[in-house]
């Protein structure tokens, strides 16, 4: 009765298991450790269908069970890009890549659409049953970009899975196919500055379980921030894509501050940096048709790399800033497929693709394989009805914000807890003067979370930015900001603006140097044994890498897994929603092994407050107890 205990004990139920706790409750988590990964799933299924998941409790079901069916497969996939990496190494490709007359296209669909648009709350499962049909039927694709980001804590936090071995299985299903990340350079895939053998181990090891092109960005366009991240991806000997973060907007005279000779001379440094690619990440969707004409000739004409740009439809212009940049010379470009485009998320693929047809930058994509890829992706989305956001149109009020597309929904939804619904386009105006009251920065994760912080905060306290840059007024300010103000994202063009930097900082003096070069290195092999010791396991790198990044999430992830086990092969519609009486799935839980699973009957709740389910496992009646919390 131990587990059952474990899921009575309030600390868990509270969400606050965490490596104190292990500590403190061993002998739950021994016995944990040897039930068998059928009884831990079975666990988890029953407590699920009990109870409800935490995150999609009282929010609207999917109508169907149905796993959705991906398009088939051929079975060889032709030669593609990773093809060409493994052969040849990086350069070979940033070559290949500036002697295409075609555009080349990447599909965001499995990292930056369902990040921006469904929470980063897709699940693997859904993402490595289509992975087959990605490489044989669209073998032309640039890259798949599936990592980083967000995806990683939301993978161990949300989704109790593995990131790590999501990444394993897609390159695995995907050979001929390079995957492509986003690393927020000195940040990893974290909001904070990490020492730098800790980025370095990171870079390493995502390089070893799969990654390929490396989107490298600082959030405040600094350049020496990025240096440790870029080197370490050249050193891994994969494809180094130095990124300029777009904001402003280079035609308009009153906004000089981020003007073309600003990205030209960035472009440059980039290049001297060792960037085999240039990334032109305009993560907000703020590059209109006319600035990309303009902006993309420029950075081929003086930089000499191809480029490679992002944006996002959060407007509605996405795709012909997309077309403009497509005729001014670029090289690559991010979409997503259908199912998963518009809005916040990237542009419609299938659309870049027709668009381009019968001109000299026809894609060679087939619009067969595109079709039957988004209508897999239509089902999946479907499965994810209580993450979506319910925003129905594009707005124009982006070019007031200057949101990012990963951080717009996140932050509605985050005024939305706060009572700040109805007061929407005030926290849109608000984190306006926040910028301009920070000195005009570029906004991308992390600087836009601490932009996004401080207009809530003012709003739901009804400052002003006057009252605010008042010496006269106290303001408390988030923790956010005041580690922004110390410097430790790095510093922005000319810098904060001292007033606001002071009074934030109150006398402190604010770093003059990178963060990274003031930490002491991380003693990895300490951090290791620590790990084993706690967790009474061999700890591997990527264990090791995900704990650096994320110690708290990590250890909970691991809490977790000792008690319901692999539940990544759960089909999405029980991991969310649990079964119905007279449901069958089949799960999938080593290559070959596959469990037969039949819910029977929900039991009646006994006085001890448990619920006894009935299943049938591969045959065999099963009865798990679970407390009834509902
Ligand atoms: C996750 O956090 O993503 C994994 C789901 C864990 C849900 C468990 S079930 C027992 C406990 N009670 C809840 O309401 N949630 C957790
Ligand atoms: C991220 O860092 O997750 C982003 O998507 C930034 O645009
Ligand atoms: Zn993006």
């Amino acid at each position: 009765a131990f587990v059952e205990n474990l899921l009575k004990h309030p600390t868990f139920l509270n969400y606050e298991y965490t490596t104190k706790f292990i500590d403190t409750t061993p002998a739950l988590f021994d016995f944990a450790a040897r039930r068998d990964r059928a009884t831990k799933i079975l666990t988890y299924v029953a407590d699920i269908t009990v109870n409800g998941h935490p995150e999609t409790k009282g929010r609207v079901a999917p109508a169907n069970i149905a796993p959705p069916r991906p398009p088939a497969a051929i079975a060889d996939p032709a030669p593609g890009t990773r093809t060409l990496l493994e052969a040849k190494g990086p350069q070979a490709v940033a070559d290949w890549m500036a002697d295409q007359k075609k555009l080349l296209i990447t599909d965001t669909t499995m990292r930056d659409g369902h990040q921006s648009l469904l929470a980063t709350r897709m699940r693997s499962i859904d993402m490595i049953r289509v992975a087959p049909s990605y490489a044989a039927n669209l073998p032309e694709l640039f890259s798949v970009e599936c990592w980083g980001g967000a995806t990683f804590d939301v993978a161990y936090r949300f989704l109790q899975e593995c990131p790590w071995q999501r990444l394993r299985d897609l390159r695995k299903a995907m050979p001929n196919l390079m995957t492509q990340m986003l690393l927020r350079a000195s940040n990893g895939v974290g909001y904070t500055n990490y020492p730098d053998n800790v980025v370095q181990s990171f870079v390493k090891q995502a390089a070893t379980s799969g990654v390929d092109v490396f989107r490298v960005f600082d959030s405040l366009n600094w350049v020496e921030n990025m240096r440790v991240a870029m080197d370490a991806v050249i050193e891994a000997n994969k494809v180094c894509e130095g990124t300029i973060c777009y904001t402003g907007d280079i035609l308009n005279p009153d906004r000089a501050k981020y003007n073309l000779a600003y990205y030209v001379d960035m472009g440059k440094a980039m290049k001297d940096a060792g960037a085999h690619v240039l990334g032109l990440k305009d993560m907000a969707g703020l590059l209109k048709p006319a600035a990309a004409r303009v902006l993309i000739k420029a950075l081929k004409e003086e930089v000499g790399l191809p480029i490679h740009f992002h944006t996002h439809d959060t407007g509605g212009l996405g795709g012909a800033t997309i077309l403009a940049a497509a005729e001014a010379g670029v090289d690559a470009v991010d979409a997503a497929m259908d199912a998963l485009s518009g809005n916040t998320s990237q542009p419609t693929l299938g659309s870049v693709v027709e668009a381009l047809r019968h001109t000299d930058r026809d894609t060679g994509l087939s619009m067969d394989a595109v079709r039957a890829i988004s209508d897999y992706w239509e089902e999946v989305r479907a499965q994810y009805v209580a993450f979506e956001t319910g925003q129905q149109a594009p707005s124009s009020e982006v070019y007031l914000h200057e949101m990012p597309g990963g951080q717009f929904t996140n932050l509605k939804a985050q005024a939305r807890s706060l009572g700040l619904e109805d007061r929407w386009p005030e926290v849109a105006r608000t984190y306006a003067d926040v910028n301009q009251m920070f000195g005009d920065i570029v906004k991308v994760t992390p600087s836009s979370k601490v932009v996004g912080d401080m207009a809530l905060m003012m709003v739901s306290q009804g400052l002003t930015r006057a009252k605010v840059e008042d010496p006269d007024v106290e303001v408390s300010f988030p923790d956010s900001v005041v580690d922004m103000m110390k410097g430790n994202l790095g510093i922005p063009p000319g810098g904060f603006p001292a007033g606001i930097q002071q009074k934030v900082l109150r006398g402190e003096a604010p770093l003059t140097e990178r963060a990274g070069a003031a930490l002491a290195p991380t003693d990895l092999e300490a951090v290791r044994a620590e790990l084993a010791a706690t967790f009474e396991e061999e700890i591997d790198n990527e264990d090791l890498n995900g704990a650096l990044m994320y110690p708290k999430v990590f250890a909970d992830y691991m809490a977790r897994h000792a008690i319901y086990g692999p539940v990544r092969t759960l089909p999405t519609r029980v991991f969310f929603y649990g079964m119905e009486p007279g449901d069958e799935i089949s799960v999938e839980i080593d290559p070959g092994k596959t469990l037969e699973v039949r819910l029977q009957a929900i039991g009646e709740t006994h006085e001890d407050g448990e619920v006894r389910v009935f299943f049938e496992l591969n045959g065999q009646p099963r009865v798990i107890r679970v407390p009834d919390r509902s």
